[in-house]
């Protein structure tokens, strides 16, 4: 792993939370994702599961967390399965964890090789009441193809049908949707690999420069930092900003026009998600600055709103006014369209379409609990944004912040964003 080591406290305390959410006498079984295909004999870079991660720090393929916290013998109440390491996956594939390294990694301390899983399986399964298993439950998965947990979930109930099957996932949306105070340094630690991103792109960009040349500087610049793109980058100029998930990145960047980045890295499987939109030649025009400032305003005024009780609607309510207030000052709205507004049919909507932010950490559109207003420990992205095709501009800005009982914490908030800090920036690269 490129990242350097997490302190094991941090899953072993996930683990304690999740334990305690679990009824008498029950098991829970989680698996890795699938090594996925590509075309031949291909296959894509794995991403580890997000809750095997968060309970044990475990990246490899093929492994298996089993808690039965009632168990009978204490080896029994936490096991980690892992691929046995041979000669010949070691010559093919690399180095894999040896049992030393996974306790270490984890804090579990009873490791097994994977083909010891069936049997002890079947030995737990015996006495345990009930059993929770995972699935990807969020709201808007696309649940095409099964995972390594579906697979499971079929299986154990085909040869197991009498026992209780209960879901794993609500409890650990509950659990991942507030963040430790190490998730949120590493998430921080993430922010300052962003910004290093950026304020090498600010001195890169110049009329001429292609969309990729600028995603170049970026990977260049997350790469070496121990990070990597948290989420396939967006660097749009001009009217490509107005296509909201524009990812060709193939366009040459012209002067006069403004370039949108939603570019971000991760750090440690945890995500950071920025937006900033800059000149491509250094100078924001008038109308630029004005739409550019309207849309900072609204974020400002967002971040300071986030706090512990509101519920995410509202907070989205209360930004859609805020932007509809812009809208007029900006001549994009008159004052009649701007009194029919209502929550269903906001005024603004023809210029800011999306939502206002989502839960962001081991996922960068996180695991959350519907209806259920912010807590301390939530980690929000704000990104609101004016969406301007006859013009052939748009602006969004987005930082990242932390809900917190003493108020919403900022934390990108040492990226530049400021209009001016950003044309000084990239008059330092001229
Ligand atoms: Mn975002």
């Amino acid at each position: 792993m490129r990242h350097l080591p997490i302190k094991s406290e941090l899953f072993v305390e996930n683990r304690a939370k999740l334990k305690q959410l679990l009824p008498e006498n029950s098991l829970a079984i989680l698996h890795s994702n699938d090594v996925l295909p590509t075309n031949a004999d291909g296959t894509f870079k794995v991403v580890p599961n997000a809750d095997l991660f968060y309970l044990t720090g475990i990246e490899q393929e093929e492994s298996i967390l089993l808690l039965f916290p009632d168990a009978y013998e204490e080896k029994n109440r936490e096991i980690l399965f892992l691929r046995e390491p041979t000669e010949l996956m070691q010559i093919w594939e690399g180095q894999k964890l040896t049992k030393e390294e996974a306790t270490e990694v984890s804090g579990v301390s009873s490791i097994r090789w994977l083909s010891e899983f069936p049997a002890v399986l079947r030995d737990l399964m015996i006495s345990a009441e009930q059993v929770f298993l995972n699935q990807n439950e969020h709201r808007r998965a696309s649940n095409l193809v099964e995972t390594r947990d579906d697979r499971f979930v079929k299986q154990c109930k085909e040869e197991f049908p009498l026992h209780t099957y209960r879901r794993l996932a609500p409890m650990l949306h509950a659990l991942r949707a507030e963040k430790s105070e190490l998730e949120v340094e590493l998430i921080r630690h993430a922010c300052g690999i962003t910004k290093k991103g950026f304020e090498r792109l600010l001195k890169f960009v110049k009329p001429g420069v292609t969309e990729f040349e600028v995603e170049a500087e970026l990977a260049h610049e997350f790469i070496r930092n121990r990070g990597a793109f948290a989420y396939t980058p967006i660097i749009a100029s001009g009217k490509n900003a107005c296509g909201l998930h524009y990812i060709d990145n193939d366009q040459v960047c012209n002067d006069g026009d403004l370039l949108l980045l939603d570019v971000a890295s991760n750090y440690a499987n945890y995500n950071s998600d920025l937006t900033r939109t800059i000149p491509v030649n250094g100078k924001f025009t008038p109308r630029q600055r004005d739409v550019y400032n309207a849309v900072l305003r609204v974020m400002k005024q967002s971040i300071a709103g986030a706090v512990v009780g509101k519920s995410h609607r509202d907070w989205q309510y209360e930004a859609q006014e805020m932007i509809n207030e812009e809208l007029l000052g900006l001549g994009l709205l008159t004052k009649e369209e701007v009194a029919k507004h209502t929550r269903e049919t906001p005024a603004c909507k023809k210029y800011f379409m999306h939502g206002l932010g989502h839960s962001i950490g081991i996922d960068v559109h996180d695991v959350a609990l519907p209806n259920v207003p912010f807590a301390p420990g939530w980690v929000l992205t704000v990104e609101p944004g004016i969406y301007l095709p006859d013009e052939g501009f748009a602006v969004r800005i987005e930082n990242d912040i932390v809900v917190t009982e003493n108020g919403p914490v900022d934390l990108m908030g040492d990226i530049p964003v400021e209009a001016d800090e950003i044309e000084a920036l990239m008059a330092e690269g001229k």
